[in-house]
């Protein structure tokens, strides 16, 4: 006779996963369009290509999406933008939110 060693463990098990950020480029009046293809190709990694059709899609649209990370590299990327813009005298903004 086999004897009922097995014990049923009943727990739920949480995962929880860690949220992302969208980052957003912002549209303005005064930073040149060559100016935010090179920030969207050293800081987002993004090709020549994709660099000028997010680029567009901003000057046309008021902002546009670069890129989703964590928190802390989202973060890390809006402070790059706005320091390399002040850097070159442009008024280029961009922004975070939770996905
Ligand atoms: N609107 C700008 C111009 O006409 C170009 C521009 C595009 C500025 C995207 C900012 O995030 C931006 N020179």
């Amino acid at each position: 006779m086999a004897i009922n060693t097995e014990l049923e463990i009943d727990e739920k098990i949480e995962v929880k996963y860690p949220k992302k950020y969208k980052v957003f480029l912002l549209n303005d009046d005064y930073t040149s369009m060559e100016f935010v293809i090179d920030i969207l190709m050293s800081i987002f990694h993004k090709n020549y290509e994709q660099a000028q059709n997010i680029m567009l899609d901003v000057h046309k649209n008021n902002r546009g999406l670069c890129g989703v990370y964590s928190y802390e590299i989202a973060e890390t990327k809006v402070s790059q933008v706005i320091q390399k813009a002040k850097d070159n005298d442009f008024p280029l903004k961009a922004t975070m939110e939770e996905e």
